[in-house]
């Protein structure tokens, strides 16, 4: 079971804060880690947090607080060799989880990807489709050769929209329960909190909504009490979580 899922069993919600704006400092990083890790499943860093403060500070603030869950967003989308330089980097900083392109495809690119992250003990979730508009110009219309991908290599888990709540149904329905699904899109980009986890996701991906609120520990609160209401008043999938 990876430690996502145990995390999320352990009482803690189904948010992973996605943390990109570089004006949150590191000490309000940590500030915001030591009071929401035990009500959050864990953090999503991304690129433009990690250039502004640097991988040597973040992977301090992984080790100071490593009773959580890491996941570094670098959106991997390139040959074999390079991303498994990447990632070998992140896995070294303590990072727990990496994300990839599902459109790259197998041969030369995420077939070895999977097996470094395999050897580094690191967990893989492959996009197969993202929020945004523009997704469904080209991502989506190569939806179901990902699945298929997917389905061959096994990463721990994929990236679905939570402002595509039918996408979020059909990779549930094609995967099955055995792949974490993480969905971005609730909050700023339109989706309620909790319609991803009803669609079938097993975690919502939160950024803006809870780091640049005034009191981002109210946030985080008020997000996981918007979705247990949103569970409990909507006809939802029932997974493994
Ligand atoms: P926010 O809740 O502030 O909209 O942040 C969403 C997070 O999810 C960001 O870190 C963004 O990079 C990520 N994301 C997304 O918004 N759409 C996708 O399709 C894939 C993502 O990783």
């Amino acid at each position: 079971m990876s430690k996502l899922v145990k995390k999320a069993l352990e009482g803690r919600g189904r948010v992973l804060i996605a943390v990109d704006d570089p004006l949150l400092s590191v000490n309000e990083l940590k500030s915001l880690i030591l009071k929401t890790k035990d009500v959050v499943a864990g953090y999503k860093i991304g690129i433009p947090y990690l250039l502004s403060h640097g991988l040597s500070n973040v992977g301090n603030v992984i080790k100071e607080f490593s009773d959580t869950y890491y996941i570094a967003d670098l959106k991997l989308a390139d040959v074999d060799a390079v991303m498994g330089l990447t990632t070998k980097i992140v896995a070294e900083a303590g990072f727990n989880g990496v994300i990839a392109h599902g459109f790259i495809g197998r041969d030369g690119a995420l077939e070895n990807l999977i097996k470094i992250c395999n050897e580094l003990n690191i967990n893989l979730y492959v996009l197969v489709s993202m929020s945004h508009p523009g997704s469904l110009e080209i991502y989506d219309t190569v939806l179901d050769k990902v699945i298929n991908l997917v389905e061959v290599l096994r990463p721990t888990g994929v990236v679905a929209p939570a402002t595509r709540p039918e996408i979020i149904r059909y990779v549930r329905k094609r995967l099955g329960d055995s792949y974490i699904i993480i969905s971005p899109g609730v909050g700023v980009q339109g989706a309620e909190f909790g319609s991803a986890l009803c669609a079938g996701a097993d975690f919502e991906i939160v950024g803006r909504s809870i780091v640049k609120a005034e009191d981002p520990i109210k946030a985080t609160e008020s997000v996981v009490s918007k979705q247990l209401k949103y569970l409990s008043t909507h006809q939802c999938h029932k997974g493994d979580i």
